[in-house]
């Protein structure tokens, strides 16, 4: 289960990633100098502001006069006067830097550079001279550090310099045989696609209110000397020698339960303190240890790999993409390692980049974009047995909540809490555009923390854990639902829409001019119409709000249906309208049906075939992300080919020297989603996708190989997870379900689509199921209990 190559990386999207969810590595695997480009999750620019814009309350009922009146471009033109600042930017840490005293290498085919998805170790070997070196490279959740161990077969010729820089403002030094970095975030980042003179902006030295950030080095060394010069730490003569790296900000100083009065300083010298307390195998096998309790819940076989075992990564994703199967396993189980290495409870959650980025104007500020991207990060989370991991984005979430309430206030004079199309570390809820410099087709966007409360309610549905539903989720789902409640307006005909609205990010086109405003666009009105089911679902569970419950219901009845168009596509907007772009990369009207379950087979067939017809014509190319967003949506429409299409048109190889067309996705040389540029969401949804193509959960009862394409005729998956709180198993044979293995969390009645021939067994009994309607049956189940399901 490797990522490999035969040589070092060139660029860092050939670089290897590691990471503990707070910290990250690109390892490129140099010979004679080493780079390992760092991270630190909470590395951000700026500090908390205000962002809220009380004018935008003002020009509101302007605007909405406008759209009525179709007045389009004019509502686009007046709606700027609604933005705000910027998010401000994620941050890189710095590098690494290695060099190796031992000249470069003469014989090229013993190196070698591989990421072992399974222990989350990279490993670069190599011989000069008769000597064998050896390199590995981790980081460790339980110890928090980037450990990096360098050994040389022969006795005593292990011989580096190492060291720490970064593009940031910072200093160096080195004391008590560390090495020391202490730097300074700009107090001010410009987005990378709005120019302005000076894009970045450090405050005064003596009183910035950016953060302070602080890495630091150790070594220790088996033979040898340990030499500082003040500049760099020294090894020389020995045969082996660990690298500790520990890497912290000040972030939350001053957050109540924050450890604040900790310096960064002091954060990174007891990291290392303890860290050196571990002997290297111990460390090695704490992190291995950690890691495996999550990476193995999941296996996926989909048949035997046509690639020979050492071609490097690149090479088979051109040669093979789809057609490998293993290669398939390889990016399927890539999201869930890169899941694993930057999203930890405690940390923040995943942004554009995961966690791994070495730009000081990174693209689209790697922040939070909640117009499809963050959400798309954590799709595999529950699928793909990784809920604890979902906590990063609850609790950001929390934070969103409480600064979006003063945004509702201030900005529209609502209850409830919004969030619009950027977030960043200080939890931003206004509409960014620098005050009228941007486009309202992605500024103006309301239901930022509406789409988000999906993940609440789907935290909820997958563990069934009442005490986080009462606690965290309903809460926030019901202050939600109060914003939406304010915020929709009625029509001429009664009906509750939204404006002004926009379907991210696509324009329409009327009397030849294009537009981004308008009204209840599909949509706002299925976000709005999932949010209130939820939460009618949720009140119901908790026995709590009856009143409110039949508001929402009278409420939900009154929104604008869903409609079909003249060509027989799902709606975009209220209106018929053509849009700019028939091709778009995003199919914002079709979040109903995936991730959503407002829109399905049985519920809604006309609407569920028109929303086929919109993914027909919208066409099976786009950006990586895009693609991923596909992947999910053929599954849930039940076409595991075209599903698996969307996958071999992922798995095109995206050359970091020919940058490609920004709208032509695929994979970079290391697997990472290519926008392009890299973008992590879309590795997420091709995990999430493929889950979806094998087992679904979101009509009420389990589906099993609902989308399995003829390619993948004969494997299985083990540990999927279903709503419920069930844990699935599947193993298939000449494209025909052979055994489902379902263990029960919950103790919940399990309800099967129905299929001939099933038989349900608990340990050697058989289990009698009943058939109810719809052509399901049910299986009554106990907490703790694996039943295992034959078919016929
Ligand atoms: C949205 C998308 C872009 C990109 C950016 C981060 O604006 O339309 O394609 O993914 O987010």
């Amino acid at each position: 289960m490797n990522i490999q190559f035969g040589s070092p990386a060139t660029y860092w999207v050939e670089a290897l990633p590691i990471g503990n969810g707070k910290l990250g590595g690109m390892v490129f695997g140099g010979i004679e100098k080493e780079r390992i480009a760092l991270n630190e999750d909470t590395l951000w620019s700026g500090y908390a502001q205000d962002w809220n814009n009380p004018e935008a309350r003002e020009v509101l009922p302007r605007i909405r006069e406008l759209i009525a009146n179709k007045q389009y471009a004019e509502a686009d033109l007046l709606s700027k006067k609604m933005m705000g600042p910027f998010t401000q930017s994620y941050l890189p840490f710095g590098d690494l830097e290695l060099v190796m005293e031992h000249g470069q290498l003469c014989e090229r085919k013993t190196y070698q550079r591989k990421l072992d998805l399974s222990t989350g170790v990279v490993s670069v070997s190599y011989e000069i001279g008769g000597v064998r070196y050896d390199r590995e490279v981790f980081a460790s959740h339980p110890d928090q550090g980037i450990v990096i161990r360098l050994t040389a077969s022969k006795e005593g010729r292990l011989s580096f310099r190492t060291r720490l820089g970064s593009p940031l403002r910072h200093t160096t030094s080195v004391a008590n045989s560390q090495f020391e970095l202490s730097g300074t975030a700009p107090e001010y980042v410009s987005p990378n696609y709005h120019d302005v003179e000076v894009p970045v902006r450090y405050g005064d030295p003596a009183s910035t209110q950016a953060m302070s950030f602080h890495g630091r080095l150790a070594v220790s060394h088996r033979g040898g000397t340990l030499l500082t010069n003040g500049t760099e730490l020294q090894i020389i003569d020995a045969t082996e020698a660990v690298i500790y790296f520990a890497g912290a900000t000040s972030y939350g100083a001053g957050e109540r339960g924050s450890d604040k009065l900790i310096s960064p300083e002091a954060k990174t010298a007891d990291v290392i303190k303890q860290i050196m307390a571990h002997d290297y195998q111990d460390l090695r096998q704490r992190h291995v240890e950690d890691h495996q309790a999550l990476f193995n819940r999941v296996q996926l076989h989909l048949g035997d790999s046509i690639a020979p075992e050492n071609m490097s990564t690149d090479e088979r994703i051109e040669k093979y993409g789809s057609s490998d199967p293993g290669l398939v396993e390889l990016l399927f189980n890539y999201g869930r390692y890169l899941m694993i290495a930057s999203s930890r409870p405690g940390t923040l959650p995943a942004n554009l980049q995961g966690i791994w980025n070495q730009d000081t104007r990174a693209p689209w500020s790697s922040n939070y974009t909640l117009n499809i991207n963050a959400e798309m990060n954590y799709w595999p989370a529950e699928t793909c047995n990784m809920a604890e991991l979902h906590q990063p984005l609850i609790d950001f979430i929390g934070k969103l909540a409480v600064n979006g309430r003063k945004t509702a206030e201030i900005n529209y004079g609502a209850r409830g809490w919004v969030a619009h199309h950027n977030a960043d570390i200080w939890g931003q809820t206004a509409p960014v555009g620098d005050y009228g410099a941007g486009d309202p087709v992605w500024a103006l966007w309301m239901m930022g923390g509406v789409w988000l409360t999906q993940h609440l309610w789907e935290h909820y549905a997958f563990s069934e854990d009442k005490q986080f539903l009462q606690e965290t989720a309903y809460p926030i789902m019901k202050d939600a639902a109060l914003f939406c409640l304010d915020w929709l307006i009625e029509n001429k005909e009664g009906h509750l829409i939204t404006s002004p609205s926009t379907s991210p990010e696509m324009k329409f086109v009327v009397n030849g001019e294009q537009a981004a405003v308008s009204e209840a666009t599909t949509m706002d009105i299925s976000l709005i119409a999932e949010l209130f089911d939820n939460c009618i679902e949720a009140a119901e569970v908790l026995h709590t709000d009856s009143e409110f419950v039949e508001l929402l219901r009278t409420k939900r009845a009154q929104l604008l249906p869903l409609q079909i168009d003249g060509q027989g596509r799902l709606q975009e907007w209220s209106e018929d309208f053509t849009e700019e772009d028939p091709q778009h990369r995003h199919v914002s009207h079709l979040v109903g049906v995936f991730p959503g379950r407002l829109i399905t087979h049985k519920k809604s067939p006309d609407l569920m075939r028109a929303a086929r017809t919109s993914l027909e014509i919208r066409g099976d190319g786009g950006t990586g992300w895009s693609l991923g967003w596909k992947i999910g949506l053929w599954a849930r429409f039940g076409e595991g080919s075209r599903a698996e299409q969307l996958i071999s048109n992922l798995l095109t190889l995206v050359k970091a020297h020919e940058p490609g067309k920004h709208e032509q996705g695929g994979v970079y040389a290391n697997l990472f989603d290519a926008h392009p540029p890299f973008q992590i969401d879309g590795n997420f949804a091709a995990t999430a996708g493929i889950a979806e193509m094998l087992l679904q959960s979101h009509q009420g009862y389990l589906e099993f190989l609902p989308a399995l394409p003829e390619r993948w005729s004969t494997g299985y998956v083990k540990g999927l997870r279903a709503r419920g709180g069930f844990e699935v198993s599947l193993r298939w044979e000449n494209g025909k379900l052979i055994e489902a293995e379902i263990l029960s969390h919950k103790g919940n009645v399990c309800y099967l689509q129905s299929t001939a021939g099933l038989k349900v067994r608990l340990h050697e009994t058989e289990v009698e199921t009943h058939a109810e309607k719809d052509d399901q049956i049910s299986v009554p189940t106990q907490k703790g209990q694996t039943y295992i399901i034959s078919f016929e």
